[in-house]
């Protein structure tokens, strides 16, 4: 099986941590490939980052078909382009903030999120309301570290979120904390020994819930909203999107 693991901002070494978490992750037999967009802002941390790393990921998306992936990851934590990302491919394609959801809402009956700006924070409350996990998260916080801080201050970083992470566990009432981030893919097992509470983190939950949706047989449903988009022409830089035609791989028989 192999999982196209995309991460959506152009940042490199954040491309490659990603990558190793997900293999570290992924059952034997499971290939990950971690990729990035051609273009687009280094990190994602405002809707109008949001919005122009949608287009790379889409591309991303797009090769992954034309080399037959089982299974794709959206691995930022506002899950930026994941309905459209559905409509392009059969196989399935898992957001790391809804698997992070899926995942602590299992475990735990509440639970809070820890990221890095307040201003992602609000993105993330958006995603709760419309993936309806609303009741499910006690309170979104923030450790207040730009996403690159992950990269290039790693340690403040990390006791930054570990301090929020205690903070949650200490006023929040709650069984689960979720790391908002990417970047934070390689934190789990040192925040869950520091703040004494299970961590999940959005990129290796989903690489198992691709495996789960794949191992089932199942994949993106192409009956309705996420059927193929209609091919019709597209001009400027974007004509290269003109007539889009289904490519990839069928998805195995259900059994
Ligand atoms: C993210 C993320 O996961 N990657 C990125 O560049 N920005 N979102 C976030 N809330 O920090």
């Amino acid at each position: 099986m192999q999982i196209r693991v995309i991460n959506p901002n152009t940042t490199l070494a954040m491309t490659t941590k990603i990558g190793a978490a997900a293999q570290r992750i992924a059952a034997p037999g499971t290939d990950v490939v971690a990729t990035q967009p051609a273009s687009g802002p280094v990190s994602i941390e405002s809707h109008f980052d949001e919005a122009i790393s949608a287009v790379g990921v889409l591309e991303e998306v797009l090769a992954g078909e034309r080399d037959g992936v089982d299974a794709y990851v959206i691995a930022c934590f506002g899950d930026p382009g994941l309905l459209a990302a559905r409509e392009l491919t059969r196989a399935p394609v898992i957001g790391i903030a809804e698997a992070a959801f899926h995942m602590a809402a299992l475990i735990s009956t509440r639970f809070s999120i820890v990221t890095t700006l307040g201003r992602t924070g609000i993105i993330a409350e958006h995603l709760l309301e419309q993936y309806g996990f609303r009741h499910h998260c006690r309170r979104v916080r923030a450790a207040e570290i730009p996403v690159l801080d992950l990269e290039e201050n790693g340690e403040m970083a990390l006791n930054r979120i570990i301090d929020e992470c205690r903070r949650a566990r200490d006023e929040d009432n709650i069984g689960a904390i979720v790391l908002g981030c990417g970047g934070m893919a390689d934190l789990t097992g040192e925040i869950s020994r520091a703040v004494g509470l299970p961590v999940i983190e959005g990129v290796t939950a989903a690489v198992k819930l691709a495996e789960a949706v794949v191992g089932l047989g199942l994949g993106t449903s192409k009956q309705g909203d996420l059927a193929f988009p209609r091919p019709k022409a597209f001009t400027g830089q974007f004509e290269h999107f003109s007539g889009l035609t289904p490519t990839g791989r069928e998805l195995p028989k259900q059994k």
